[in-house]
């Protein structure tokens, strides 16, 4: 049995979308982080570093989103959410690699510094360094999507759920000005009306 650690507003989301997804049994265990509780000692023996969200899959402990939701997806999503050719695997990571760290950064910025923070805690000047920065990489996202439905071999995989869920999170994408890139908006709602992710506010 899996046992997945992170409440749903998180980055433990993608997580809970494959698995969703896929059907496969786990168990959830909703760690709040904002309450402290990926701080614990408990917890950091899980993941030493405090975050959320983290996998058990018996004694095998995985920590970074994108890397369980690849590793949920390649070991239970075969041919589904996983891709079957070595190139097309390429992409999965490439589209996880850049997500993380093109994007993701300058969006939790932007959603800590603009909304979710108290006004007294804020930096105006990360929100105002994200609205700057992240037009290039979307552009990159709407040329990729040009003619196509999904970003790797023309079905629904992992690197749909990790790369939307940069941009679903909180609904940040409706701050960040996404609906002036057409095919990214349309690949969103497209991703956003999958069952699986409908289904992520009931678990809480
Ligand atoms: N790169 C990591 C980031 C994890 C992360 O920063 N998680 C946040 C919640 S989205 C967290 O646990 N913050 C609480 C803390 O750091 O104390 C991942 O994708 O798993």
């Amino acid at each position: 049995m899996l046992t997945l650690y992170g409440q749903y507003m998180s980055r433990a989301q993608r997580c809970l979308w494959t698995l969703e997804e896929l059907g496969v049994p786990y168990q959830h265990v909703k760690t709040n982080q904002t309450l402290g509780e990926s701080r614990t000692p408990e917890f950091l023996k899980i993941n030493p570093n405090g975050h959320v969200p983290a996998l058990k899959d018996g004694d095998f402990i995985l920590w970074e989103s994108m890397a369980i939701a690849m590793y949920v997806a390649k070991k239970y999503g075969q041919g589904s959410l996983w891709p079957a050719s070595v190139e097309d695997e390429g992409h999965v990571m490439q589209w996880a690699l850049w997500a993380s760290l093109e994007v993701e950064t300058f969006v939790v910025n932007f959603l800590r510094h603009a909304m979710l923070y108290p006004p007294e805690k804020r930096r105006p000047e990360l929100a105002e360094e994200a609205l700057r920065v992240l037009p290039a990489p979307l552009k990159v996202l709407d040329d990729a999507l040009a003619g196509r439905e999904y970003l790797v071999g023309n079905r629904f995989s992992v690197a749909d759920i990790n790369v939307s869920t940069v941009l679903l999170l909180a609904d940040v994408h409706k701050h960040l000005g996404v609906d002036t890139f057409g095919n990214v908006t349309g690949w969103l709602q497209r991703v956003a009306d999958r069952p699986a992710w409908q289904k992520l506010p009931s678990l809480k």
